[in-house]
């Protein structure tokens, strides 16, 4: 079956809290988004919003994932309820030719803090 690029940026990094959901799935590289991306933090994970005159894009890694995988990444981020969307994305250089999705985030970010470029997730306290 066909794989799939994905673009992770929060939990599911190596490391993150979520990232048992791609074991077994293959690590292709550390990648930066284009510009015109940055990240909030709505709660202990991050979103990937748009935002206009952003000029460092969103630090994180492609996985080549299988199908099923790709299905459980879907419901672990809620896109059935809205809260994110899996939407193609571009890569800045050298990355610029994979062809990437990575998960949006949607609900209201206003009054959401702002991070910046990259989430590193909080160890236990
Ligand atoms: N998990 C997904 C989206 C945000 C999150 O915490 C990811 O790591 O890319």
């Amino acid at each position: 079956m066909k794989s799939s690029l994905v673009f992770v940026y929060g939990t599911l990094k190596r490391g993150g809290s979520n990232h048992r959901f791609l074991s077994g799935q293959q690590f292709v590289a550390a990648a930066r988004t284009v510009p015109g991306y940055t990240l909030c933090q709505p709660a202990d994970y991050p979103g990937l919003i748009e935002e206009a005159g952003d000029t460092e894009g969103v630090v994180g890694e492609v996985w080549s994932v299988s199908p099923i995988c790709l299905a459980k990444l879907d419901q672990l981020e809620g896109t059935h309820m809205g809260l994110y969307r899996r939407i193609p994305i571009a890569l800045a250089d050298p990355h610029a030719e994979l062809n990437v999705e990575t998960y949006l985030y949607l609900r209201s970010v206003s009054g959401v803090p702002r991070i910046g470029s990259n989430w590193t997730e909080p160890g236990p306290a």
